[in-house]
């Protein structure tokens, strides 16, 4: 039975992945800076603050698999992303590699690439384009697992999730949604599949108006269930009651795009009135 490890099991997906993951990992450790609320009695946890290399290496101990949620998962100031995301990243990746881990999955962002407009289709092999400093981390981090794959032989999948939850909460959301069940399958296929080197793949569910062409997942075996346009009606109802946001309703990443925007706004073209 493999002893997997999950960070960041106090933040939102984290919360919600450890109650799907024991039927298929029994032996799951959960870790975050501070322990969930709602810690169940039968759930183990060991604290650790990803920022100290000691105490990364103490969680990895006797591990075979990591998932890494762990850091910040948000926009946030140039010092929280480097200790959280920059300096627990790396750290992560070094303790895996120095405690025999083989394998890590990665919870990277659509925000590495969120700068890319929507009417362009992207695969996973593009250039990042980071939208704020957030981005610029899980650049970094998917940087980090190539090299311990590369180098060191660790199996390395990297997710670029894009929204996770019960349901698309709007219209940005419609092409981008993950489905827990389907993060679930990505995080096995990472785990398990004998044929992982280092992988990047979009954290998206059977979104029809996607915008990132994930072929390399579906080679994986990954076959999602969550269909974003069954609940079309209620996306849309809630995007009518946001304020036009010109920046972020042109690229990708969408309001990541527009906080602290002063770039050149003339490249900004409204596609739907062409
Ligand atoms: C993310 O990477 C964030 O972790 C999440 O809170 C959402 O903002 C999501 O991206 C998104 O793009 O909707």
């Amino acid at each position: 039975m493999p002893r997997i490890l999950m960070t960041g099991a106090s933040g939102g997906i984290g919360t919600s992945l450890r109650k799907l993951l024991p039927p298929i990992y029994p032996d799951l450790l959960l870790s975050d800076i501070k322990p969930p609320a709602d810690l169940g009695a039968n759930e183990q946890f060991k604290a650790a603050d990803l920022a100290d290399l000691a105490q990364c290496e103490a969680i990895c101990e006797g591990v075979d698999g990591i998932i890494h949620f762990g850091g910040y998962s948000v926009e946030g100031t140039w010092d929280q992303i480097l200790q959280a995301n920059i300096i627990g990243g790396y750290n992560l990746f070094e303790a895996a590699y120095r405690k025999g881990v083989k394998r890590v999955v990665f919870a990277s962002s659509n925000h590495a690439v969120g700068f890319y407009p929507r009417h362009h289709r992207i695969g996973t092999d593009v250039t990042p384009r980071p939208d704020g400093r957030y981005g610029v981390s899980k650049v970094f981090g998917e940087a980090v697992g190539a090299l311990y794959a590369d180098k060191h032989g660790l199996k390395v999948t990297c997710l670029r999730i894009g929204n996770f939850g019960d349901m698309p909460l709007d219209q940005r959301r419609l092409s981008i949604w993950l489905k827990p069940d389907d993060l679930v399958q990505l995080c096995r296929i990472g785990l398990e599949h004998p044929d992982i080197h280092f992988e990047v793949f979009y954290g998206a569910s059977l979104n029809e108006r996607a915008w990132w062409d994930n072929h390399r997942a579906y080679e994986f075996g990954y076959r999602p269930t969550g269909r974003a346009e069954d609940f079309r009606e209620h996306a849309m109802a809630e995007q009518a009651k946001l304020k036009p946001d010109p920046v972020g309703d042109h690229y990708q990443g969408g309001a990541f795009c527009s906080n602290e925007f002063d770039g050149d706004a003339s490249r900004i073209i409204d596609w739907n009135k062409r």
